[in-house]
């Protein structure tokens, strides 16, 4: 078994301890961050997804995966995260209002911080109003929404429509992701962009402020 297995082994059991104990290994023996995230962290948390789909696993051990790969992500994130390059950018992120999940989230503003731009996380069950909030205080070039349930994404839509209304759509570029979001959701409801993971989203808004 390779430590990227035994690393996605804890994070499936939601074994947050082991998960801290091998990811620090890793990182002092210099294992590349982002094989560390990808194929350690990612992978577990990919069987996770087909297990608790399956219904072989339940909601309280899927957030103790979730944990276990929270615990992994902070402990590699600083290295992820050291390049001094001047600000790329401003991205105001958030999960759209209803939604907890997080993981993807938090993923995306990592790799976001690490090729230069400045990140406001919102963190989850965002408001469009927060949103919009955000926006004012902060003169973002780009928000980021993501959503993960089939329910919430509909959600994405009302952010739109307040931007429209606040007269501030032409003022930022929306890109919007998650799990069940699609390029052809993305314009269906008017979307600046969408990427399907956390580093297609770093070059998707280096583009959009390019
Ligand atoms: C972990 C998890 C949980 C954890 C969340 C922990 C946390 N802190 O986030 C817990 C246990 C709390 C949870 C709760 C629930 N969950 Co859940 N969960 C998952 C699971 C297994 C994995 C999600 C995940 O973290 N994936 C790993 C990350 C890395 O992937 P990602 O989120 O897709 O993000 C990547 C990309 O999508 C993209 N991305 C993400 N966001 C953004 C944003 C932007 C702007 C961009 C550009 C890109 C981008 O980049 C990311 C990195 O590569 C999924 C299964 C799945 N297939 O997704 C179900 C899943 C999403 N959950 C589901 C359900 C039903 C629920 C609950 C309703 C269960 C319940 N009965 O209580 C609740 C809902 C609570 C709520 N109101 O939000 C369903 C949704 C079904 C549907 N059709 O809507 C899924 C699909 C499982 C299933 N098949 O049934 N869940």
């Amino acid at each position: 078994m390779t430590d990227f297995n035994r690393l996605s082994e804890a994070v499936i059991s939601g074994d947050f301890r082991q998960a801290e104990v091998l990811t620090k290994q890793m990182v002092e023996n210099k294992v590349d961050p982002l094989q560390i995230i990808n194929e350690g962290l990612i992978a577990g948390m990919n069987v996770v997804a087909v297990r608790f789909k399956a219904g072989d696993m339940f909601v309280p051990e899927v957030m103790m995966s979730a944990k276990a790969m929270s615990t992994g992500v902070e402990l590699v994130k600083p290295l992820v995260t050291e390049s001094d390059i001047t600000s790329a950018g401003k991205v105001v992120i958030g999960t759209v209002k209803g939604d907890m999940h997080d993981i993807g989230k938090n993923l995306v503003t990592m790799m976001l911080e690490s090729v230069g731009f400045s990140v406001i996380d919102l963190g989850v069950d965002v408001k469009a109003e927060t949103f919009i909030e955000a926006i004012k205080e902060h003169h973002p070039q780009i928000i980021g929404i993501s959503a993960l349930l089939t329910t919430t994404m509909l959600n994405m839509k009302d952010i739109l429509d307040i931007l429209k209304e606040e007269g501030l759509r032409d003022k930022v570029k929306v890109i919007i992701g998650g799990a069940p979001v699609t390029q052809e959701f993305c314009t269906q409801i008017g979307a600046d962009g969408y990427a399907d993971d956390a580093a297609e989203a770093a070059d998707l808004c280096k583009r959009l402020v390019g």
